[in-house]
Parts: structure tokens; C-alpha cells; sequence
């Protein structure tokens, strides 16, 4: 049995894994810590709620006398660390925030770590750090995909944060014996995806008939997994990875930006086309004025700096671990859009401001 803190627990990937983890171990302890920013919702852990295996704190990574008092009093032997500033648009305006939490607060989370277990000789613990392809660069059309060893490269202050972070939980295990593992992945999509990320925003400017900003040219490439996919992927880095390692994980599913808002297009046109209430429900849809989707695509100014392409390659990780993705993109995308359309709640509270004044009246 395992005693699990996830931080940033209530954001995207974060949720996510709590609900995989208490479905597939559950004998296992999870306690979610979030200081739920504009990113954390506490209503994507609702359906954890009411699981005596399960916790929520309201907390944040910069606060060390939390952390250390987490750790001890939930006797924590697993920490899977999800919390970070995520969007690299943010990062570009306001790029503060990043060094904080995902410099300073992954770092303040590793003096935990190191305080709590190995100033008390444990050797049963497990440092997961949850880190992204874009610390790699940007890649040529040409270029292989990156593997582990590819050199770092971050452009973006998201990006440079989330290197640095890296670099500081290497050098925990290097310098002080920390047992970790870091785990690279390549662009999530799916429930619970905050709608400032490209395919939920389109889906939901489909629905209300507004523009759809295509940054640049629209051909940059990114390879897209399916969150669910991307939890295996780190269950089998905490089950069976080595410790000290680094392991890419990806869904070897590379598109353009054009493409796959195309491809969101046509399915929402299929949607509105083989289920009449949807007319009903989203009024401003092109589809309800016998348009099409795609009328909507509009290119915007490019994000300065733009990264052209991203491309994991996780044969280490396919080969040590028999990691393998089970969702295709083809299932994945419909799942997503099936999602979206089923949990309009969710996504009006998150955007509306109305899921914010709830928080900051009850935390
Ligand atoms: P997200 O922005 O949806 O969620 C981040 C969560 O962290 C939020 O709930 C937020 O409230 C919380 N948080 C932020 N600052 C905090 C702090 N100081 N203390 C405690 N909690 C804090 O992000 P996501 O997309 O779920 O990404 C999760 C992790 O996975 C990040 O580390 C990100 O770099 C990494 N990652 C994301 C992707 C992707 O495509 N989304 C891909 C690869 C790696
Ligand atoms: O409105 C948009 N129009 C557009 O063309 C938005 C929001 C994005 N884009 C482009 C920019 C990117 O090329 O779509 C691509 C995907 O953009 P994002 O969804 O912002 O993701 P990205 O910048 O690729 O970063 C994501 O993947 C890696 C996550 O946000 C990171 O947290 C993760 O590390």
C-alpha cells in the first residue's frame, strides 16, 4: 500500500491522476494538494469526494511548514509533483509566476522531501517529477524525435522554468541520495482541460460561434496524448522505473495546429448534425446557421517565439517499462468532444467566473 501527495491535484493532469490512481489502487492513500489559481478546480476532484482513501488540502508548493507537515502526518512515501504554472502564453506575459511555483516551489518541495525522509533514513520513497517535451526545443521538419539525452534547449520562460526544475530534482538525487524519477511528455488533451489550451478552446468557441485563433502560419507540429494515457504512463515509472531516471512519455501522434482544429471542426459539424438538441443548447454554433465549423478559423499574430515542432520518442520508455498509449487519437479526440458536450457545467463555471467566486468564498 502507498501513500500518494499529488500536487496540483485539482488542475488538468493533476485530476486526472487522482481519479485514475483511487480507481486502479484502492487500498491506497492520495491526499490532492492544490493552492487552486485560476487553473485548480476543486469540482474536477468531485467525484473523488467521499473516498475515506482520499484528501484534499488547500496548500501551496512555496509553503515549506505545509509541505513538511503533510508529509509527516500523512506519513507520505510517494510524491507525484503536477503543481506548476502550465500555459505558455502566460509564461510570455507574466513570466514571475513560472520561476515561483515551478523554480522555487519544486524546489521548496524537494527540501521537504529531503527533510521528511532522508534526515529520518527513510530508503522506502519515491520523488516523481512530472516534466514536459518543450524543455527539449523546438525540432526541424527533418529531425528525429527527442529522446532523453537530447540536450536541453527551453525557449519560453515556461519552458526554461520547467528545465530548471528538472535540473533541481536531478541534482537532489545526484547530491543527496533523493530517489527520484522525472518523466518528459508530450502535449495532454482531454477532460478537465482548463480552456485556455488549444483543443478545448476550440471546442468551446465552436460552440459559441467565435473566432478560432490560429497562431502563425498554423503549421506547427505537436504530438498529442491522451491524459489517461499519460497516468499509465507515469504508474509504470512509479512501479517499475528506475530510480534517477528520466523517461519520455508520448502518443507518437504528430499534427499541426490546422489540422487538428480542422479535425475538431468536422467532428463538432458531425455532432450538431446527428443530435438535434445541440442546436437548442448552442445557438450561436455555425452549425445552427447552416455554416460550417471551419468558417470560423481566423489567423492571429504568432506567440513570440513559437516553437515549430515538438516529437517524443519513447522507445526507452515502451522498451523498460511496455509502456504502450491505449487510446488512439481517432477515440481519444471523440472522447473529448463527447466530454465537452456532457459536462457544460464545468466548463461555464471555469470560464464564467462564477466557479471562482465559490472558491474564494469557501477558501
Ligand atoms: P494545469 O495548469 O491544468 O494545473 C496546474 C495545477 O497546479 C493547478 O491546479 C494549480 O492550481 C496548481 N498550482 C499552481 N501553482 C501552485 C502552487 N504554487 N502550489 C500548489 N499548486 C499550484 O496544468 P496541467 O496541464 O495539469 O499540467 C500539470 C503538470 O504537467 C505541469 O507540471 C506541466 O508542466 C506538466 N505537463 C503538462 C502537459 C500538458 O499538455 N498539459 C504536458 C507535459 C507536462
Ligand atoms: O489559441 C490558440 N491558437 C493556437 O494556434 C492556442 C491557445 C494555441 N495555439 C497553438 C500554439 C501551439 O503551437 O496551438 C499549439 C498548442 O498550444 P497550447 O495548447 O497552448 O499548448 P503548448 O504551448 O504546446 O504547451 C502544452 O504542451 C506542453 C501545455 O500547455 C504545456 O503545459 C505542456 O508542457
Amino acid at each position: 500500500m502507498s501513500r500518494l501527495l499529488v500536487t496540483g491535484g485539482a488542475g488538468f493532469i493533476g485530476a486526472n491522476f487522482v481519479h485514475y490512481w483511487l480507481e486502479k489502487y484502492q487500498d491506497d492513500r492520495v491526499v490532492a494538494l492544490d493552492a487552486l489559481t485560476y487553473a485548480g478546480n476543486l469540482v474536477s476532484l468531485a467525484n473523488a469526494e467521499g473516498n475515506e482513501n482520499y484528501r484534499f488540502v488547500h496548500g501551496n508548493i512555496l509553503d515549506l511548514d505545509l509541505l513538511d507537515g503533510v508529509l509527516r502526518e500523512e506519513k507520505i512515501d510517494t510524491i507525484v509533483h503536477f503543481a506548476a504554472e502550465s500555459h505558455v502564453d502566460r509564461s510570455i506575459h507574466g513570466p514571475d509566476a513560472f520561476i515561483e511555483t515551478n523554480v522555487t516551489g519544486t524546489h521548496t518541495l524537494l527540501k521537504a522531501a529531503k527533510s521528511v525522509w532522508l534526515d529520518a533514513g527513510s530508503s522506502q520513497h519515491r520523488f516523481h517529477h512530472v516534466s514536459t517535451d518543450e524543455v527539449y526545443g523546438s525540432l526541424e521538419s527533418d529531425d528525429p524525435p527527442f529522446t532523453e539525452t537530447t540536450p536541453y534547449a527551453p525557449n519560453s520562460p515556461y519552458s526554461a522554468s520547467k528545465a530548471a526544475s528538472d535540473h533541481l530534482v536531478r541534482a537532489y538525487h545526484h547530491t543527496y541520495g533523493l530517489q527520484v524519477t522525472t518523466s518528459n511528455c508530450s502535449n495532454n488533451y482531454g477532460p478537465y482541460q482548463f480552456p485556455e489550451k488549444l483543443i478545448p478552446l476550440i471546442v468551446i468557441n465552436i460552440l459559441a460561434g467565435k473566432a478560432l485563433p490560429i497562431y502563425g502560419d498554423g503549421l506547427n507540429i505537436r504530438d498529442w496524448l491522451y491524459v489517461e494515457d499519460h497516468c499509465r504512463g507515469i504508474d509504470l515509472v512509479l512501479k517499475r522505473g528506475k530510480v534517477g531516471e528520466v523517461y519520455n512519455i508520448g502518443g507518437n501522434n504528430e499534427w499541426t495546429n490546422m489540422d487538428i482544429v480542422k479535425l475538431v471542426c468536422r467532428l463538432l459539424d458531425d455532432s450538431f448534425a446527428n443530435d438535434s438538441q445541440l442546436a437548442g443548447r448552442f445557438p450561436d454554433s455555425p452549425a445552427v446557421q447552416g455554416k460550417r465549423a471551419e468558417s470560423l478559423l481566423t489567423f492571429v499574430k504568432d506567440r513570440p517565439g513559437h516553437d515549430r515542432r515538438y516529437a517524443i520518442d519513447a522507445t526507452k520508455t515502451r522498451n523498460e517499462l511496455s509502456y504502450e498509449p491505449k487510446e488512439s487519437f481517432e477515440t481519444g479526440i471523440r472522447k473529448t468532444i463527447s466530454w465537452m458536450l456532457d459536462n457544460e457545467p464545468w466548463w461555464r463555471g471555469v470560464m464564467d467566473g462564477s466557479y471562482r467566486e465559490w472558491i474564494d468564498r469557501n477558501y
